[in-house]
């Protein structure tokens, strides 16, 4: 992460990373994609991991992308953007939840703008409640700290008119919160000044802090906008109640497991067990 870039994250909340995937690597997630579409039609695949089993049980579940393999699993940590999060999240970070929303012009979706740093989001915040869930924005010491980071990997080329991601630029810096005639726009004929439409071309990418307050404007386009959310946290920060077994998906590397881990204390050593990591520490003494 440049100067540039550095500065700004720092004063906007995003930052868009031009063409992190090549083409090869677009057509593989592409096809993969409407390989599923064929089989079953929905306008979110994958999930943002806040689906319970049922009711009647404590368990928690969540489909995820990893399962279509391919450039799905590289994409967990790919070095186009991984020297982003690790300025953004610090080291051993870990992939929190994965999903795709697929927008048509028959599924044209109301802007419902969520987050705002310092809790700004309010009671009515859907990334956490009133003291902004762990979906932080502090910056220390010549560190960014951030709760939860979400990568945008765009598939299609989308205009600003056409709609997709929009935001309050600077809002995870805010103190008060967000007016709630602000929060949702059923067009983007009623959207406020205050809010930027972020256009972008295929194979690149928009890394945001979910302390910012965002959303998805209304689509006008007349094609599609297909976008894969890859969201991460700290090592020891969770946003969603589960979390990946690695054992699921061979031929991971070392790094790809390290993300996957539960969340803890330790990151990406605590796979050895604690006792591993007890007795390191009495070596190290
Ligand atoms: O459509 C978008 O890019 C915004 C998605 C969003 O609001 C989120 O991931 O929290």
């Amino acid at each position: 992460m440049n100067e540039h870039e550095r500065y700004f994250f720092d004063i906007n909340g995003y930052l868009i990373v031009r063409n992190c995937l090549t083409k090869s690597q677009i057509g593989d997630l592409s096809d993969r994609l409407e390989k599923q579409r064929r089989q079953e039609s929905k306008d979110v695949y994958g999930s943002d991991r806040t689906v319970g089993l049922s009711v009647s049980t404590e368990e928690w579940t969540a489909p995820s992308l990893l399962e279509w393999g391919g450039m799905y699993l590289d994409l967990v940590d790919i070095p186009t953007i991984a020297p982003y999060l690790e300025s953004l999240l610090g080291v051993d970070y870990r992939l929190d939840h994965d999903y795709l929303a697929v927008i048509t012009p028959d599924t044209p979706r109301r802007l419902y703008l969520h987050g705002g740093g310092q809790g700004a989001g309010g009671e009515k915040d859907i990334v956490g409640t009133t003291d902004g869930g762990q979906c932080y924005f502090r910056y220390h010491d010549g560190r960014f700290f951030n709760g939860l980071v979400a990568v945008a990997f765009e598939l299609d080329d989308v205009s600003s008119d056409d709609g997709g991601f929009a935001c309050i630029p600077g809002s995870h810096k805010a103190n008060i919160p967000l007016p709630e005639d602000l929060r949702q726009s059923a067009s983007q004929d009623d959207l406020s000044s205050m809010v930027t439409k972020v256009g972008v071309s295929s194979g690149d990418a928009i890394i945001f802090t979910e302390a910012l307050s965002h959303g998805t404007v209304p689509w006008s386009g007349t094609g599609e906008r297909r976008t894969i959310f890859y969201k991460y946290t700290p090592h020891a920060v969770a946003w969603g109640p589960c979390f990946y077994n690695y054992r699921n998906y061979p031929g991971l590397t070392d790094n790809q497991i390290k993300m996957l881990n539960p969340p803890g204390a330790f990151g990406g050593n605590q796979r050895g067990g604690w006792g591993s990591i007890r007795e390191r520490q009495v070596q190290d003494k």
